[in-house]
């Protein structure tokens, strides 16, 4: 049996999948909650309550619980590990985990759990993790280093930016001098749950590593320039990275003696969950633009040259097939909409029908600015819920306009700031919890003017992880592992119901505004 697991550690969720490869199947593929299944964390939503709302931080040690949890999980259900011949996976981007002694130096037993084993190696009790927006001051004092944004961005694919690595860094490093230096190695959540795996300190891969700041992404070698713009001794503190087809390691013995693991099963390295997206979306060749509607919603595509964004949001990060992608990241994604679903009192079936049946496209000149936590693209700092249009609306006393307003606002937000792209997508495939919603899908088909389509398997990131896997493992080629799982589901075709004017007007006033806003903050 040619079995591959991937693994996705996300903001909310751990989830695992694995697939037959030769026989084109998914096997196996199960997931977990942080906030409902590791309540003690006290992360309903994956990460530690701050009363700034710029600070958004995880427990490490959640991540680390959840492995364990999870695969006692699938064992318990008596799937049989020793059958899995490579196993990679993926992360949420741009967090970080500071290490007082690189893991390899400890050897995990099986008798403890691996939380316990993990604690006493944290030089930080928490991790940033990219929702955090609290570093504006750390980005203007990187860029002013180097000499401006535009030399940051010509070096490493993005300006500097509150929520990737190299300013969290900085941050850390200016306001706990003493555990900085005592930090002897810095992963990311994608390199650090592949170390946890494999017991060794584990590479972090072009993908994700290139959500750092501090990646050169012409030799795709860690920049010393944008290092030491970032904190003293960076250069000790992380590890050279690696092409995303790596071997890092292989199964530890913790996970051979507990879980049952062939001893040396490979492990390949780790990406960020939209790199990972883009292959299990089987996207990984340019043309087609991905749309992840998940906890941040992202738009990103594969480049045949690595473009930037004037405008300075979007970034260009390596394609774990080889190449580049470009990606654009919006903050206020489901948990916006699950916010406002509350605030009028809609459940899920009432919001896709509000959207399908009670409304339509343009809403009657209906606006929402719908910031609910803190935005990075554009940039906002102080997140407000605006409504413009007609008093009853307003006064969000019309929960169905209210629900086509925000996904209208966010599919307007998505295109616009994709347009760096440079080519308007005519496909695009849409994954995510919220991909479910033929709603939200119609009214992306109208924005974009473009055919939406979405695909049978839910966790394309988990499915990226175990097909980088095969590729890498098994030496299966790209074009036949697509074939095989990732042919999008026709039952889900979404057209455009309406012309390509259809959102002028709309369009003009969301950008006006947004831009207000925007300035404002
Ligand atoms: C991408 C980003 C998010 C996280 C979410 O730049 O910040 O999409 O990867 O998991």
């Amino acid at each position: 049996m040619a079995h591959y697991l991937g693994l996705d550690s996300s903001t909310q969720s751990l989830s695992a999948l694995v697939i037959d490869a030769e026989a084109g199947q998914i096997v196996l593929d199960e997931s977990l909650n942080f906030g409902k299944d590791l309540p003690e964390f006290a992360s309903p939503h994956g990460f530690l309550d701050n009363e700034d709302a710029r600070i958004k931080h995880s427990d490490p040690l959640m991540w680390v619980a959840a492995v364990d949890l999870l695969f006692s999980r699938i064992k318990q259900k008596g799937f049989d590990l020793s059958s899995v011949r490579g196993v990679s996976g993926a992360g949420q981007q741009h967090g970080s985990v500071y290490l007082k002694m690189p893991l390899g130096e400890t050897r995990f037993t099986p008798e403890r759990s691996l939380a316990d084993q993990v604690r006493p190696l944290l030089a930080r009790k928490t991790a940033p993790i990219w929702m955090d927006s609290s570093t504006s001051a750390e980005c203007r004092e990187i860029a002013a280093a180097v000499g401006g944004d535009a030399r940051v961005t010509a070096i490493s694919g993005s300006r500097a930016i509150e929520r990737f690595t190299g300013p969290q860094i900085r941050r850390f490093f200016k306001t706990d001098p003493s555990a900085y230096a005592a930090t002897r190695e810095i992963q990311l959540v994608s390199s650090f749950i592949a170390s946890i795996l494999s017991g060794r300190s584990a590479a972090v891969d072009f993908g994700d590593g290139a959500g750092m700041n501090l990646l050169d992404l012409s030799r795709c070698e860690l920049s010393p320039e944008l290092m030491s713009a970032t904190a003293p001794e960076l250069d000790r503190k992380l590890r050279p990275a690696v092409a995303s087809r790596t071997q890092v390691g292989t199964m530890s013995s913790y996970f051979v003696e507990k879980y049952g693991f062939k001893e040396g099963t490979p492990v390949i390295a780790f990406t960020g969950d939209n790199p990972s997206s883009l292959v299990g979306m089987g996207a990984t060749a340019p043309g087609t633009a991905v749309i992840s509607l998940g906890t941040s919603d992202t738009v990103f595509a594969a480049m045949s040259a690595p473009r930037t964004d004037p405008r300075g949001f979007g970034h260009v990060f390596g394609n774990p097939a080889g190449g580049f992608m470009c990606l654009i990241c919006f903050a206020n994604g489901s948990l916006a909409r699950e916010k406002l679903a509350e605030k009028v009192g809609l459940d899920w079936p009432a919001f896709e029908r509000a959207i399908l049946k009670d409304t339509q496209p343009g809403n009657g000149g209906a606006l929402l600015l719908p910031y609910f936590v803190p935005e990075m693209t554009p940039k906002i700092l102080k997140p407000e819920l605006r409504a413009f249009g007609d008093s009853e609306f307003t006064r969000f006393e019309q929960p169905a306009r209210a629900a086509r307003a925000i996904v209208e606002a966010q599919a307007l937000a998505m295109q616009r700031y994709s347009d760096f792209i440079g080519e308007k997508p005519t496909k695009i495939r849409a994954t995510g919890g919220a991909a479910k919603n033929r709603g939200i899908l119609q009214v992306i088909a109208d924005v974009f003017q473009a055919e939406v389509t979405t695909f049978k398997v839910g966790n394309s990131s988990a499915l990226g992880g175990a097909l980088r896997a095969a590729e890498a493992v098994g030496g299966l080629g790209w074009a036949s592992l697509s074939e095989r799982f990732c042919a999008t589901d026709p039952g889900t075709r979404v057209t455009p119901s309406v012309g390509p004017g259809a959102y002028d007007e709309l369009r003009r006033r969301f950008e006006a505004e947004v831009d207000a806003l925007a300035t404002r903050t």
